[in-house]
Protein backbone atom coordinates (compact mmCIF):
# COMPACT_ATOMS: atom_id res chain seq x y z
CA UNK A 1 0.00 0.00 0.00
CA UNK A 2 1.34 3.62 -0.87
CA UNK A 3 2.14 5.72 2.34
CA UNK A 4 1.29 9.14 2.66
CA UNK A 5 2.02 10.73 6.09
CA UNK A 6 0.99 14.22 7.67
CA UNK A 7 4.89 15.84 6.46
CA UNK A 8 3.64 14.49 2.69
CA UNK A 9 0.91 16.38 3.13
CA UNK A 10 -2.42 14.52 1.56
CA UNK A 11 -5.23 17.20 1.01
CA UNK A 12 -8.91 15.89 0.26
CA UNK A 13 -11.06 18.70 -1.49
CA UNK A 14 -14.79 18.49 -2.38
CA UNK A 15 -18.04 20.36 -2.43
CA UNK A 16 -18.78 19.36 1.45
CA UNK A 17 -17.27 17.85 4.06
CA UNK A 18 -17.44 14.96 4.92
CA UNK A 19 -19.84 15.94 7.95
CA UNK A 20 -23.30 17.84 7.72
CA UNK A 21 -23.99 20.82 10.25
CA UNK A 22 -27.71 21.05 11.10
CA UNK A 23 -29.83 23.56 13.30
CA UNK A 24 -32.15 21.98 16.37
CA UNK A 25 -35.51 23.05 17.43
CA UNK A 26 -33.42 25.37 19.61
CA UNK A 27 -31.22 27.49 17.01
CA UNK A 28 -27.62 25.62 18.05
CA UNK A 29 -25.94 24.01 15.23
CA UNK A 30 -25.07 20.44 15.36
CA UNK A 31 -22.40 17.82 13.76
CA UNK A 32 -23.34 15.01 11.74
CA UNK A 33 -21.88 12.47 9.66
CA UNK A 34 -22.68 13.15 6.11
CA UNK A 35 -23.99 10.57 3.30
CA UNK A 36 -23.00 9.88 -0.29
CA UNK A 37 -21.36 8.07 -3.26
CA UNK A 38 -18.30 10.16 -2.39
CA UNK A 39 -18.16 10.00 1.16
CA UNK A 40 -18.84 6.39 1.70
CA UNK A 41 -15.86 6.07 -0.66
CA UNK A 42 -13.37 8.43 0.75
CA UNK A 43 -13.78 8.23 5.04
CA UNK A 44 -12.01 4.88 5.65
CA UNK A 45 -9.13 6.64 3.42
CA UNK A 46 -8.58 9.72 5.16
CA UNK A 47 -9.00 8.07 8.44
CA UNK A 48 -6.57 5.53 7.47
CA UNK A 49 -3.75 8.45 6.69
CA UNK A 50 -5.02 11.33 8.41
CA UNK A 51 -4.78 14.77 6.54
CA UNK A 52 -6.65 17.55 5.58
CA UNK A 53 -10.37 17.98 4.14
CA UNK A 54 -11.35 21.09 2.55
CA UNK A 55 -15.45 21.51 1.25
CA UNK A 56 -18.48 23.43 2.10
CA UNK A 57 -19.84 22.66 5.47
CA UNK A 58 -23.18 22.39 4.98
CA UNK A 59 -24.59 25.55 5.92
CA UNK A 60 -24.24 29.40 4.26
CA UNK A 61 -23.42 32.19 5.94
CA UNK A 62 -21.55 32.82 8.71
CA UNK A 63 -22.08 30.07 11.68
CA UNK A 64 -20.92 31.55 14.81
CA UNK A 65 -19.37 28.32 16.50
CA UNK A 66 -18.76 26.71 12.98
CA UNK A 67 -15.05 26.56 13.90
CA UNK A 68 -15.46 25.37 17.46
CA UNK A 69 -17.76 22.34 15.82
CA UNK A 70 -15.53 21.47 13.05
CA UNK A 71 -12.55 21.53 15.65
CA UNK A 72 -14.44 18.62 17.72
CA UNK A 73 -14.77 16.73 14.53
CA UNK A 74 -11.21 16.81 13.75
CA UNK A 75 -11.24 15.63 17.40
CA UNK A 76 -13.09 13.05 16.84
CA UNK A 77 -12.39 12.17 12.81
CA UNK A 78 -8.34 11.98 13.13
CA UNK A 79 -8.04 14.24 10.16
CA UNK A 80 -8.57 18.44 10.06
CA UNK A 81 -11.71 19.94 8.24
CA UNK A 82 -11.23 22.95 6.42
CA UNK A 83 -14.60 25.07 5.74
CA UNK A 84 -15.45 26.81 2.36
CA UNK A 85 -17.99 29.98 3.58
CA UNK A 86 -20.10 30.18 1.04
CA UNK A 87 -23.32 32.68 0.74
CA UNK A 88 -26.86 31.35 -0.04
CA UNK A 89 -26.61 32.85 -3.76
CA UNK A 90 -23.20 31.52 -4.34
CA UNK A 91 -24.63 28.12 -3.41
CA UNK A 92 -27.35 28.37 -5.50
CA UNK A 93 -25.62 29.06 -8.70
CA UNK A 94 -22.51 26.95 -8.13
CA UNK A 95 -24.06 23.86 -6.92
CA UNK A 96 -27.95 23.95 -7.79
CA UNK A 97 -26.80 25.97 -11.18
CA UNK A 98 -23.72 24.84 -12.84
CA UNK A 99 -23.30 21.64 -10.92
CA UNK A 100 -26.32 19.95 -11.18
CA UNK A 101 -28.64 22.02 -13.78
CA UNK A 102 -25.32 21.85 -16.31
CA UNK A 103 -22.49 19.50 -16.09
CA UNK A 104 -24.86 16.48 -14.10
CA UNK A 105 -27.17 16.38 -17.05
CA UNK A 106 -24.65 17.27 -20.19
CA UNK A 107 -21.97 14.67 -18.47
CA UNK A 108 -24.96 11.96 -18.14
CA UNK A 109 -26.11 12.31 -21.85
CA UNK A 110 -29.13 14.28 -21.02
CA UNK A 111 -28.33 17.61 -22.79
CA UNK A 112 -31.77 18.74 -22.88
CA UNK A 113 -32.10 19.23 -19.45
CA UNK A 114 -29.49 21.30 -19.05
CA UNK A 115 -29.55 25.16 -18.07
CA UNK A 116 -27.21 26.88 -19.77
CA UNK A 117 -27.35 30.15 -17.46
CA UNK A 118 -24.55 32.39 -17.67
CA UNK A 119 -24.01 33.67 -14.68
CA UNK A 120 -23.87 29.86 -13.60
CA UNK A 121 -20.62 29.81 -14.98
CA UNK A 122 -19.47 33.12 -14.08
CA UNK A 123 -20.16 31.96 -9.78
CA UNK A 124 -18.86 28.54 -10.98
CA UNK A 125 -15.41 30.44 -11.14
CA UNK A 126 -15.58 32.39 -8.46
CA UNK A 127 -16.41 29.57 -5.84
CA UNK A 128 -13.66 27.62 -7.43
CA UNK A 129 -11.38 30.32 -6.84
CA UNK A 130 -12.28 30.18 -2.84
CA UNK A 131 -11.84 26.66 -2.75
CA UNK A 132 -8.18 27.28 -4.11
CA UNK A 133 -7.40 30.17 -1.52
CA UNK A 134 -8.45 27.93 0.80
CA UNK A 135 -6.39 25.01 -0.34
CA UNK A 136 -3.43 27.39 -0.63
CA UNK A 137 -3.45 28.53 2.70
CA UNK A 138 -3.83 24.63 4.38
CA UNK A 139 -0.96 23.54 2.12
CA UNK A 140 2.49 24.06 1.97
CA UNK A 141 5.16 23.54 -1.02
CA UNK A 142 5.56 19.85 -2.21
CA UNK A 143 2.12 18.87 -0.95
CA UNK A 144 -0.26 16.32 -2.74
CA UNK A 145 -4.08 18.07 -3.47
CA UNK A 146 -6.44 15.20 -4.52
CA UNK A 147 -9.95 17.01 -6.20
CA UNK A 148 -12.66 15.47 -6.27
CA UNK A 149 -15.25 15.54 -9.11
CA UNK A 150 -17.08 18.14 -11.28
CA UNK A 151 -17.97 20.59 -8.58
CA UNK A 152 -14.34 21.84 -8.47
CA UNK A 153 -12.64 21.42 -11.99
CA UNK A 154 -11.68 24.84 -12.51
CA UNK A 155 -9.21 24.27 -8.85
CA UNK A 156 -5.61 23.61 -10.60
CA UNK A 157 -5.94 26.22 -12.65
CA UNK A 158 -6.60 28.32 -9.98
CA UNK A 159 -4.47 27.29 -7.71
CA UNK A 160 -1.44 27.68 -10.40
CA UNK A 161 -3.03 31.66 -10.48
CA UNK A 162 -1.80 31.89 -7.02
CA UNK A 163 0.89 30.50 -7.22
CA UNK A 164 0.77 27.71 -5.07
CA UNK A 165 3.43 25.09 -5.61
CA UNK A 166 1.53 21.48 -5.00
CA UNK A 167 0.76 18.94 -6.78
CA UNK A 168 -2.78 17.91 -8.44
CA UNK A 169 -5.00 15.55 -9.38
CA UNK A 170 -8.53 15.07 -9.90
CA UNK A 171 -11.03 12.37 -9.61
CA UNK A 172 -14.16 12.70 -11.63
CA UNK A 173 -17.22 10.56 -10.11
CA UNK A 174 -19.90 11.38 -13.02
CA UNK A 175 -18.94 9.99 -16.55
CA UNK A 176 -17.55 12.01 -18.89
CA UNK A 177 -19.24 12.40 -21.88
CA UNK A 178 -18.76 11.71 -26.02
CA UNK A 179 -17.54 14.62 -28.65
CA UNK A 180 -20.51 15.65 -29.78
CA UNK A 181 -22.52 15.68 -26.12
CA UNK A 182 -19.70 17.63 -24.77
CA UNK A 183 -19.10 20.42 -27.56
CA UNK A 184 -22.83 21.65 -26.71
CA UNK A 185 -21.14 23.32 -23.15
CA UNK A 186 -20.79 27.16 -24.15
CA UNK A 187 -17.56 26.95 -21.74
CA UNK A 188 -16.13 23.91 -23.78
CA UNK A 189 -12.10 25.27 -24.15
CA UNK A 190 -12.17 27.06 -20.89
CA UNK A 191 -13.12 23.70 -19.20
CA UNK A 192 -10.93 21.56 -20.93
CA UNK A 193 -7.93 24.02 -20.69
CA UNK A 194 -8.74 24.05 -16.72
CA UNK A 195 -8.82 20.46 -16.68
CA UNK A 196 -4.87 19.94 -18.32
CA UNK A 197 -3.86 21.93 -15.33
CA UNK A 198 -4.11 19.08 -12.93
CA UNK A 199 -0.94 16.97 -12.69
CA UNK A 200 -3.51 13.37 -13.20
CA UNK A 201 -6.86 13.23 -14.25
CA UNK A 202 -8.68 10.03 -13.03
CA UNK A 203 -11.75 8.66 -14.81
CA UNK A 204 -14.07 5.91 -13.60
CA UNK A 205 -13.75 3.46 -16.84
CA UNK A 206 -11.77 3.54 -19.83
CA UNK A 207 -14.79 4.54 -22.26
CA UNK A 208 -14.62 8.38 -19.57
CA UNK A 209 -11.30 8.62 -20.63
CA UNK A 210 -11.97 7.98 -24.13
CA UNK A 211 -14.26 9.89 -24.65
CA UNK A 212 -11.98 13.12 -22.62
CA UNK A 213 -8.93 11.88 -24.92
CA UNK A 214 -11.29 12.93 -28.08
CA UNK A 215 -12.66 15.85 -26.85
CA UNK A 216 -8.75 16.66 -26.25
CA UNK A 217 -7.42 15.77 -29.81
CA UNK A 218 -10.36 17.59 -31.20
CA UNK A 219 -10.83 20.67 -28.79
CA UNK A 220 -7.20 21.78 -27.94
CA UNK A 221 -5.00 22.95 -30.80
CA UNK A 222 -1.80 23.43 -28.03
CA UNK A 223 -2.08 19.91 -26.31
CA UNK A 224 -0.07 16.81 -28.08
CA UNK A 225 -1.51 13.38 -27.28
CA UNK A 226 0.92 10.88 -26.23
CA UNK A 227 0.59 7.04 -27.28
CA UNK A 228 -3.24 5.47 -26.13
CA UNK A 229 -3.88 8.85 -24.40
CA UNK A 230 -2.53 8.34 -21.15
CA UNK A 231 0.28 10.90 -21.16
CA UNK A 232 -0.74 14.88 -22.54
CA UNK A 233 2.17 17.10 -23.06
CA UNK A 234 1.26 21.24 -23.74
CA UNK A 235 3.26 22.49 -26.21
CA UNK A 236 3.98 26.03 -24.67
CA UNK A 237 5.03 24.55 -21.40
CA UNK A 238 6.07 21.47 -22.00
CA UNK A 239 4.36 20.27 -18.79
CA UNK A 240 2.99 16.58 -18.97
CA UNK A 241 -0.32 15.57 -17.57
CA UNK A 242 -1.60 11.81 -16.82
CA UNK A 243 -4.79 10.69 -17.36
CA UNK A 244 -5.95 6.66 -16.03
CA UNK A 245 -8.93 5.26 -15.62
CA UNK A 246 -9.60 4.16 -12.28
CA UNK A 247 -12.82 2.47 -10.89
CA UNK A 248 -14.37 3.00 -7.27
CA UNK A 249 -14.93 0.36 -5.27
CA UNK A 250 -16.34 -0.28 -1.61
CA UNK A 251 -15.23 -1.45 1.68
CA UNK A 252 -15.90 -4.92 0.92
CA UNK A 253 -14.77 -6.51 4.43
CA UNK A 254 -16.62 -3.65 6.02
CA UNK A 255 -19.87 -4.23 4.53
CA UNK A 256 -19.99 -8.33 4.77
CA UNK A 257 -18.75 -7.71 8.49
CA UNK A 258 -21.34 -4.89 9.43
CA UNK A 259 -24.38 -7.44 6.97
CA UNK A 260 -23.65 -10.48 9.23
CA UNK A 261 -24.13 -8.62 12.68
CA UNK A 262 -27.48 -10.02 14.19
CA UNK A 263 -29.30 -6.94 13.99
CA UNK A 264 -29.24 -6.91 10.13
CA UNK A 265 -29.91 -10.71 9.94
CA UNK A 266 -32.72 -10.51 12.91
CA UNK A 267 -33.93 -7.32 10.61
CA UNK A 268 -34.08 -9.21 7.31
CA UNK A 269 -35.46 -12.02 8.72
CA UNK A 270 -38.45 -9.88 9.83
CA UNK A 271 -38.37 -8.83 5.92
CA UNK A 272 -38.82 -12.00 4.65
CA UNK A 273 -41.33 -12.91 7.52
CA UNK A 274 -43.41 -9.66 6.39
CA UNK A 275 -43.23 -10.71 2.71
CA UNK A 276 -43.32 -14.71 2.83
CA UNK A 277 -43.29 -17.13 -0.16
CA UNK A 278 -42.04 -15.34 -2.79
CA UNK A 279 -38.74 -13.52 -3.82
CA UNK A 280 -37.89 -9.86 -2.95
CA UNK A 281 -36.49 -7.45 -5.98
CA UNK A 282 -34.88 -4.87 -4.72
CA UNK A 283 -33.81 -1.06 -6.36
CA UNK A 284 -32.26 1.61 -3.78
CA UNK A 285 -31.60 5.07 -5.46
CA UNK A 286 -31.00 8.44 -4.75
CA UNK A 287 -33.76 10.59 -6.24
CA UNK A 288 -32.49 11.54 -9.77
CA UNK A 289 -33.40 11.23 -13.61
CA UNK A 290 -30.14 9.08 -14.67
CA UNK A 291 -30.93 6.32 -12.22
CA UNK A 292 -33.91 5.30 -14.55
CA UNK A 293 -36.50 4.80 -12.04
CA UNK A 294 -39.42 4.96 -14.47
CA UNK A 295 -38.29 3.22 -17.34
CA UNK A 296 -37.67 0.45 -14.55
CA UNK A 297 -41.24 0.27 -13.01
CA UNK A 298 -42.67 0.04 -16.42
CA UNK A 299 -40.10 -2.85 -16.91
CA UNK A 300 -41.79 -4.29 -13.81
CA UNK A 301 -44.99 -3.82 -15.10
CA UNK A 302 -43.92 -5.40 -18.51
CA UNK A 303 -42.66 -8.32 -16.65
CA UNK A 304 -45.69 -8.94 -14.84
CA UNK A 305 -48.49 -8.32 -17.81
CA UNK A 306 -46.20 -10.44 -19.86
CA UNK A 307 -45.08 -13.42 -17.36
CA UNK A 308 -47.99 -13.92 -15.09
CA UNK A 309 -45.92 -16.41 -12.95
CA UNK A 310 -44.79 -13.93 -11.54
CA UNK A 311 -47.98 -12.87 -9.56
CA UNK A 312 -47.81 -13.05 -5.85
CA UNK A 313 -44.47 -14.97 -6.63
CA UNK A 314 -42.19 -11.57 -6.47
CA UNK A 315 -42.83 -8.27 -4.87
CA UNK A 316 -40.46 -4.86 -5.96
CA UNK A 317 -39.18 -2.64 -3.09
CA UNK A 318 -38.12 0.65 -4.64
CA UNK A 319 -36.20 2.91 -2.32
CA UNK A 320 -35.74 6.61 -3.28
CA UNK A 321 -33.64 8.80 -1.03
CA UNK A 322 -34.66 12.00 -1.33
CA UNK A 323 -32.39 14.31 -2.94
CA UNK A 324 -31.55 17.97 -4.80
CA UNK A 325 -35.62 18.21 -4.45
CA UNK A 326 -35.13 22.26 -4.98
CA UNK A 327 -34.31 21.54 -8.81
CA UNK A 328 -37.88 21.37 -10.21
CA UNK A 329 -37.41 18.42 -12.37
CA UNK A 330 -36.05 16.27 -9.15
CA UNK A 331 -40.04 17.11 -7.99
CA UNK A 332 -41.20 16.25 -11.32
CA UNK A 333 -39.26 12.65 -10.88
CA UNK A 334 -40.87 12.10 -7.71
CA UNK A 335 -44.22 12.76 -8.56
CA UNK A 336 -43.84 10.73 -11.62
CA UNK A 337 -42.51 7.71 -10.03
CA UNK A 338 -45.08 8.07 -7.27
CA UNK A 339 -48.07 8.11 -9.67
CA UNK A 340 -46.11 4.68 -11.40
CA UNK A 341 -46.04 2.89 -8.43
CA UNK A 342 -49.79 3.69 -7.86
CA UNK A 343 -51.04 3.04 -11.14
CA UNK A 344 -49.03 -0.80 -11.07
CA UNK A 345 -50.03 -1.65 -7.66
CA UNK A 346 -53.79 -0.55 -8.74
CA UNK A 347 -53.49 -2.53 -11.80
CA UNK A 348 -52.20 -6.08 -10.13
CA UNK A 349 -52.73 -5.45 -6.24
CA UNK A 350 -54.79 -8.31 -5.10
CA UNK A 351 -57.36 -7.23 -2.02
CA UNK A 352 -56.35 -8.33 1.53
CA UNK A 353 -53.28 -9.67 -0.01
CA UNK A 354 -50.17 -9.37 -2.74
CA UNK A 355 -48.87 -5.72 -3.31
CA UNK A 356 -46.50 -5.87 -6.47
CA UNK A 357 -44.55 -2.60 -5.55
CA UNK A 358 -43.31 -1.65 -1.89
CA UNK A 359 -42.42 1.81 -2.19
CA UNK A 360 -39.87 3.70 0.34
CA UNK A 361 -39.20 7.57 -0.03
CA UNK A 362 -36.79 8.65 2.62
CA UNK A 363 -33.09 8.30 3.36
CA UNK A 364 -32.61 5.00 5.82
CA UNK A 365 -30.50 4.01 8.57
CA UNK A 366 -27.33 1.97 7.38
CA UNK A 367 -28.67 -1.05 9.21
CA UNK A 368 -32.24 -0.83 7.10
CA UNK A 369 -30.06 -0.43 4.16
CA UNK A 370 -28.03 -3.67 4.85
CA UNK A 371 -30.93 -5.74 5.91
CA UNK A 372 -32.70 -4.69 2.15
CA UNK A 373 -29.54 -5.65 0.53
CA UNK A 374 -29.60 -9.26 2.60
CA UNK A 375 -33.47 -10.13 1.81
CA UNK A 376 -33.82 -9.73 -1.46
CA UNK A 377 -33.38 -12.30 -4.03
CA UNK A 378 -32.53 -10.19 -7.11
CA UNK A 379 -31.20 -6.68 -7.29
CA UNK A 380 -32.16 -4.18 -10.35
CA UNK A 381 -29.57 -1.49 -11.05
CA UNK A 382 -30.39 0.02 -14.08
CA UNK A 383 -29.25 3.36 -14.43
CA UNK A 384 -29.89 5.40 -17.93
CA UNK A 385 -25.66 6.48 -17.12
CA UNK A 386 -23.96 6.16 -14.39
CA UNK A 387 -20.38 6.95 -13.39
CA UNK A 388 -20.05 3.64 -11.46
CA UNK A 389 -23.42 2.57 -8.70
CA UNK A 390 -21.99 1.62 -5.43
CA UNK A 391 -24.99 0.22 -4.95
CA UNK A 392 -24.54 -3.00 -7.18
CA UNK A 393 -21.05 -3.28 -5.52
CA UNK A 394 -22.66 -3.28 -1.87
CA UNK A 395 -25.64 -5.78 -2.62
CA UNK A 396 -22.71 -8.21 -4.12
CA UNK A 397 -20.96 -7.41 -1.06
CA UNK A 398 -23.99 -8.37 1.21
CA UNK A 399 -24.91 -11.45 -0.71
CA UNK A 400 -23.20 -13.36 1.81
CA UNK A 401 -24.98 -16.89 0.38
CA UNK A 402 -24.36 -16.11 -2.92
CA UNK A 403 -27.52 -17.30 -4.17
CA UNK A 404 -28.65 -13.64 -5.21
CA UNK A 405 -29.18 -12.31 -8.84
CA UNK A 406 -27.78 -8.61 -10.15
CA UNK A 407 -29.57 -7.27 -13.10
CA UNK A 408 -27.28 -4.21 -14.38
CA UNK A 409 -27.48 -1.75 -16.87
CA UNK A 410 -24.82 -1.65 -19.57
CA UNK A 411 -24.53 2.25 -18.92
CA UNK A 412 -23.17 1.65 -15.34
CA UNK A 413 -19.38 2.17 -14.83
CA UNK A 414 -19.03 -0.95 -13.21
CA UNK A 415 -20.36 -3.24 -15.97
CA UNK A 416 -16.82 -2.82 -17.29
CA UNK A 417 -16.12 -4.91 -13.77
CA UNK A 418 -19.24 -6.90 -13.51
CA UNK A 419 -20.04 -8.12 -16.90
CA UNK A 420 -19.31 -11.86 -15.86
CA UNK A 421 -21.44 -12.62 -13.52
CA UNK A 422 -24.40 -10.20 -13.87
CA UNK A 423 -27.32 -10.06 -16.32
CA UNK A 424 -26.74 -6.90 -18.67
CA UNK A 425 -29.89 -5.36 -19.77
CA UNK A 426 -30.15 -1.82 -21.71
CA UNK A 427 -32.24 0.03 -18.97
CA UNK A 428 -34.45 1.91 -22.00
CA UNK A 429 -35.33 -1.75 -23.32
CA UNK A 430 -38.63 -2.35 -21.52
CA UNK A 431 -38.69 -5.86 -22.74
CA UNK A 432 -35.35 -6.45 -22.36
CA UNK A 433 -35.63 -5.46 -18.67
CA UNK A 434 -38.75 -7.43 -18.09
CA UNK A 435 -37.22 -10.66 -19.55
CA UNK A 436 -34.21 -10.17 -17.33
CA UNK A 437 -36.40 -10.15 -14.33
CA UNK A 438 -37.76 -12.86 -15.23
CA UNK A 439 -35.03 -14.97 -16.26
CA UNK A 440 -33.53 -13.95 -12.70
CA UNK A 441 -36.60 -15.17 -10.92
CA UNK A 442 -36.26 -18.62 -13.19
CA UNK A 443 -32.60 -18.91 -12.83
CA UNK A 444 -31.31 -22.48 -10.72
CA UNK A 445 -29.29 -21.76 -7.40
CA UNK A 446 -26.25 -23.70 -9.45
CA UNK A 447 -25.66 -20.48 -12.13
CA UNK A 448 -26.60 -18.17 -9.42
CA UNK A 449 -23.51 -18.93 -7.34
CA UNK A 450 -21.54 -19.36 -10.26
CA UNK A 451 -22.38 -15.95 -11.28
CA UNK A 452 -22.57 -14.60 -7.41
CA UNK A 453 -18.89 -15.79 -6.86
CA UNK A 454 -17.09 -14.09 -9.45
CA UNK A 455 -19.00 -10.75 -8.56
CA UNK A 456 -18.29 -10.87 -5.15
CA UNK A 457 -14.50 -11.70 -6.21
CA UNK A 458 -14.38 -8.88 -8.45
CA UNK A 459 -15.82 -6.43 -5.83
CA UNK A 460 -13.34 -7.67 -2.98
CA UNK A 461 -10.26 -7.12 -5.07
CA UNK A 462 -11.16 -4.31 -6.51
CA UNK A 463 -12.03 -2.58 -3.18
CA UNK A 464 -11.71 1.04 -1.78
CA UNK A 465 -8.29 0.64 -0.59
CA UNK A 466 -7.16 -0.75 -3.99
CA UNK A 467 -8.48 2.07 -5.70
CA UNK A 468 -6.61 4.52 -3.41
CA UNK A 469 -4.11 2.65 -3.99
CA UNK A 470 -3.93 2.17 -7.54
CA UNK A 471 -4.70 6.13 -7.92
CA UNK A 472 -2.42 7.55 -5.44
CA UNK A 473 0.79 5.08 -6.81
CA UNK A 474 -0.45 7.09 -10.45
CA UNK A 475 -0.44 10.34 -8.55
CA UNK A 476 2.94 9.83 -6.51
CA UNK A 477 5.02 7.31 -7.95
CA UNK A 478 4.09 8.21 -11.60
CA UNK A 479 3.43 4.26 -12.10
CA UNK A 480 0.50 4.32 -15.06
CA UNK A 481 1.06 0.50 -15.19
CA UNK A 482 -1.77 -1.16 -13.24
CA UNK A 483 -4.56 0.11 -15.10
CA UNK A 484 -7.68 -2.14 -14.27
CA UNK A 485 -9.69 -2.32 -17.43
CA UNK A 486 -8.97 -4.28 -20.32
CA UNK A 487 -7.90 -2.36 -23.98
CA UNK A 488 -10.88 -4.09 -25.54
CA UNK A 489 -13.53 -3.35 -23.29
CA UNK A 490 -17.25 -2.88 -24.75
CA UNK A 491 -20.34 -3.20 -23.36
CA UNK A 492 -22.09 -6.71 -23.86
CA UNK A 493 -25.81 -7.36 -23.35
CA UNK A 494 -25.75 -10.88 -21.85
CA UNK A 495 -28.93 -11.62 -23.07
CA UNK A 496 -29.04 -11.41 -26.77
CA UNK A 497 -25.17 -10.74 -27.07
CA UNK A 498 -25.07 -7.71 -28.73
CA UNK A 499 -22.64 -5.66 -28.52
CA UNK A 500 -22.28 -1.97 -29.18
P1 LIG B 1 -24.22 8.58 -6.40
O1 LIG B 1 -24.89 9.15 -7.60
O2 LIG B 1 -24.68 9.08 -5.10
O3 LIG B 1 -22.62 8.73 -6.48
P2 LIG B 1 -23.99 5.60 -5.95
O4 LIG B 1 -22.67 5.20 -6.48
O5 LIG B 1 -25.05 4.61 -6.20
O6 LIG B 1 -24.51 6.97 -6.55
O7 LIG B 1 -23.86 5.83 -4.39
C1 LIG B 1 -24.98 5.99 -3.55
C2 LIG B 1 -24.53 5.79 -2.10
O8 LIG B 1 -25.58 6.20 -1.23
C3 LIG B 1 -24.22 4.34 -1.78
O9 LIG B 1 -23.00 4.24 -1.09
C4 LIG B 1 -25.37 3.89 -0.89
O10 LIG B 1 -25.04 2.98 0.13
C5 LIG B 1 -25.81 5.18 -0.26
N1 LIG B 1 -27.25 5.05 0.05
C6 LIG B 1 -28.15 4.45 -0.73
N2 LIG B 1 -29.35 4.45 -0.13
C7 LIG B 1 -29.21 5.07 1.02
C8 LIG B 1 -30.09 5.39 2.05
N3 LIG B 1 -31.39 5.09 1.98
N4 LIG B 1 -29.61 6.05 3.10
C9 LIG B 1 -28.30 6.38 3.15
N5 LIG B 1 -27.43 6.08 2.19
C10 LIG B 1 -27.86 5.45 1.13
C11 LIG B 1 -21.67 9.32 -7.41
C12 LIG B 1 -21.77 8.86 -8.87
C13 LIG B 1 -21.70 7.34 -8.93
C14 LIG B 1 -20.41 6.87 -8.27
C15 LIG B 1 -20.25 7.48 -6.89
C16 LIG B 1 -18.88 7.17 -6.31
O11 LIG B 1 -22.97 9.31 -9.46
O12 LIG B 1 -21.75 6.87 -10.27
O13 LIG B 1 -20.46 5.45 -8.12
O14 LIG B 1 -20.38 8.90 -6.95
O15 LIG B 1 -17.86 7.51 -7.20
Amino acid sequence: MIKTSRHTGLIVASNRLPVALTRNDSGNYHIEPGTGGLISALLPVLRDRGGVWVGWPGVSGDVKNIDALLKEANRRSGYQLKPVALTEEERRKFYHGFSNEIIWPLFHDLQSLCNFDPSYWHVYQDVNRRYAEVLAQNSTDGDFIWVHDYHLMNVAMELRQIGAKVKTAFFLHIPFPPLDIFVKLPWRFQLLHALVEYDLLGFQTLRDQRNFIQCVRTLMNDVAVHGKGQVLTLRDSGREVRVGSFPIGIDFNAYVKRATEKEVADKAAQLRNFLPNRQLILGVDRLDYTKGIPQRLEAFRNALIRYPQLHERVTLIQVVVPSREDIPQYNDLKIRIERLVGEINGQFTKPGGWVPIHYVFRSLERSDLLAYYRAAEIALVTPLKDGMNLVAKEYCACSIEEGCVLILSEFAGSAAQMKRGALFVNPYDIEGVADAIYRAFTMDMTERHARMRRLRRAVREQDIFWWVDSFLRAAISRDLSAFPLPEDYVPQNDLGGMSL
